[in-house]
């Protein structure tokens, strides 16, 4: 049976491009690198505010990322409401008790022992904003049928890394929290059977005493390989 017409791809000149000379491509690349570098992940937030519009500047960055046949399959609830915010904290510290507990295999919990992490996640409460992160397993149409969703997980991914990163450049710490199992975001957010959590990011102010784990980056050389010229 024939599908409906497909339409052909209207093609624009590329709008924004911007080349810069190599020496200023190198430093603009330098800068990044170093900016990146200052990103620490933090576990205790201030309660001050996050001023007016730069959550929404940073989802709009988020918004851009690349995506399997450019389906955008991602949602994200921000939940600065107290109340949402401490049902949040219930619920995920009920999960990671049982995790902590019962569920994690030693070998887990032997890798998590250098971050001192525990089932207690008071930064839930305390930080000003949580970002929930949905991945839409498929889509809906107008007409209410569903529309098959590619790479979704790894589209999700690329737009959370976006997010944190356009955070971290506005001068925000955030955590990545994944409880384990998450599927009480969909209740707590109404987010529908459609879309999967994929992470909290708790975003604030790190709090004047915030202390992070002495731990270390892999040097480049351990990360990557190279097939060079000739
Ligand atoms: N979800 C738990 C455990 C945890 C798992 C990994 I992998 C981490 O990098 C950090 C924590 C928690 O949030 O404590």
């Amino acid at each position: 049976m024939a599908g409906p017409p497909h339409q052909g791809p209207t093609f624009i000149p590329l709008p924004d491009y911007r080349e810069y000379p190599p020496d200023e491509m190198l430093s603009r690349a330098r800068a990044f690198r170093e900016q990146a570098e200052r990103r620490r992940t933090v576990r205790s937030f201030s309660d001050r505010e996050i001023p007016e519009g730069v959550l929404e500047e940073c989802l709009r960055a988020a918004g851009t990322a690349p995506s399997g046949a450019n389906l955008q399959p991602w949602h994200f609830v921000v939940v600065r409401d107290p109340a949402r915010k401490a049902a949040i904290r219930a619920a995920a510290e009920e999960e990671e008790r049982l995790f902590y507990r019962e569920r994690a295999p030693k070998e887990w919990l032997d890798a998590l022992a250098p971050l001192g992490t525990d089932e207690n996640k008071p930064f839930l409460e305390a930080a000003p904003c949580l970002i929930a992160v949905f991945v839409q397993r498929y889509g809906t149409a107008a007409g209410g049928a569903r529309v098959k969703h590619y790479y979704a997980v790894e589209s999700t991914g690329l737009a959370t890394g976006i997010l944190i990163t356009a955070l971290h450049n506005a001068g925000l710490a955030t955590l990545t929290h994944t409880p384990s199992p998450m599927d009480f975001l969909n209740d707590l957010l109404d987010r529908p059977e459609s879309e999967r959590p994929f992470l909290v990011l708790v975003v604030g102010y790190p709090s004047e005493d915030a202390v992070v784990p002495d731990i270390s980056r892999k040097p480049l050389e351990r990360f990557t390989t190279e097939f060079g010229a000739g």
